[in-house]
């Protein structure tokens, strides 16, 4: 049995129970419960804050988590045990960034010399601070640090942007970023039968990861064009033809990245094809 710890109620508790429905893992999950045992694979999920979720995997308490990369690199250093990230997400996107008072002059980090900074993320802050050879005081809060120049706390703050809304809503400006965060998969070292159920775990997080980010596509073309759009469609090995009633047509089918996409249908168009088809993959295991 693995124990698996989710935020509780926030950002990424939607997105993390989503994923683990699309890894095929059902549970109930009802109201204010703190625990959940999945039906159909061995995991046990405790509801926590974000915040704990580190320090509870690694005390052993959970055996992996799902957080924001950035409360886990704030958190790492202070761990008594080594915990790592082990998979990347790719949902709750977010930066850290610097961000100071609308209209003060700004040209480099190194105006940030000698300045009072408001975060809640020092251990991070400092880090970048020390390697652009910066000398600030870090002023650490733990809420609403974008009210912290306006209140005459700091000159500057340090917060997690995501929209950039709460920055403009308040007169600051982006001007560094210092940190890029999307929610990871960590876990602690572990015995083997564990190590099995989670090796399972990320091999179906991957499946679920590789389909969102590829399209199934289904195109008719004449026996001429084809040579110019295999090359077009690598697919997972090759793609597959096969003749249509029509004679000298055929119907190509392959796999196309999403982030190349709409430049290989504008490609596959001039090459002759036509009745271009597209749909969604559900998992994509190779
Ligand atoms: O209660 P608990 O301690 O569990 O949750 P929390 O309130 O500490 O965290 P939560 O749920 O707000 O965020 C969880 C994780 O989501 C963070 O650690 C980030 O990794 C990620 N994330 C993604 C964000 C944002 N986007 C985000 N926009 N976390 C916080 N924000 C806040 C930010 O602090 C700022 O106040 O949203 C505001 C900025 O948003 P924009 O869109 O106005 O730029
Ligand atoms: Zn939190």
């Amino acid at each position: 049995m693995l124990r698996v710890a989710i935020q509780k109620s926030g950002r990424l508790t939607e997105e993390s129970l989503e994923l683990m429905h699309e890894c095929g893992i059902d549970f109930a999950k009802s109201g204010g419960k703190l625990k959940a045992l999945a039906y159909n694979f061995p995991v046990e999920f405790l509801f926590l804050r974000d915040d704990d979720i580190p320090e509870y995997v690694a005390d052993g308490v959970a055996d992996v988590g799902i957080v924001g990369e950035n409360v886990i690199a704030e958190e790492h250093s202070a761990l008594q045990q080594p915990v790592e990230i082990i998979e990347r997400l790719g949902f709750s996107r977010c930066r850290l960034s610097l961000a100071v008072p609308r209209g003060t002059p700004y040209s480099s980090v190194h105006d940030l010399q000698g300045k009072r900074i408001a975060t809640s993320f020092p251990n991070i802050l400092r880090r970048f601070l020390a390697t652009h050879n910066i000398c600030a005081e870090i002023h650490e809060i733990s809420g609403s640090v974008e009210i912290a120049p306006s209140i005459g706390l700091a000159e500057a703050i340090c917060d997690i942007v995501s929209s950039g809304s709460t920055l403009l809503s308040n007169g600051l400006q982006e001007v560094e970023t210092v940190f890029h965060s999307e929610a990871v998969l960590i876990a602690r070292p572990l015995s083997a039968d564990k190590q099995k159920i989670v090796d399972d775990l990320r091999f179906r997080i991957q499946s679920v990861g590789r389909a969102k980010h590829n399209k199934y596509i289904i195109l008719n073309a004449p026996s001429e064009s084809l040579p110019a759009i295999i090359q077009l469609l690598p697919g997972i090995k090759s793609p597959t033809i096969t003749p249509l009633a029509t004679s000298g047509w055929n119907a190509v089918h392959s796999v196309v990245p999403e982030d190349t996409f709409w430049e290989i249908i504008g490609k596959l168009k001039e090459a002759g094809a036509k009745g271009i088809l597209v749909v969604p993959i559900e998992k994509m295991i190779l």
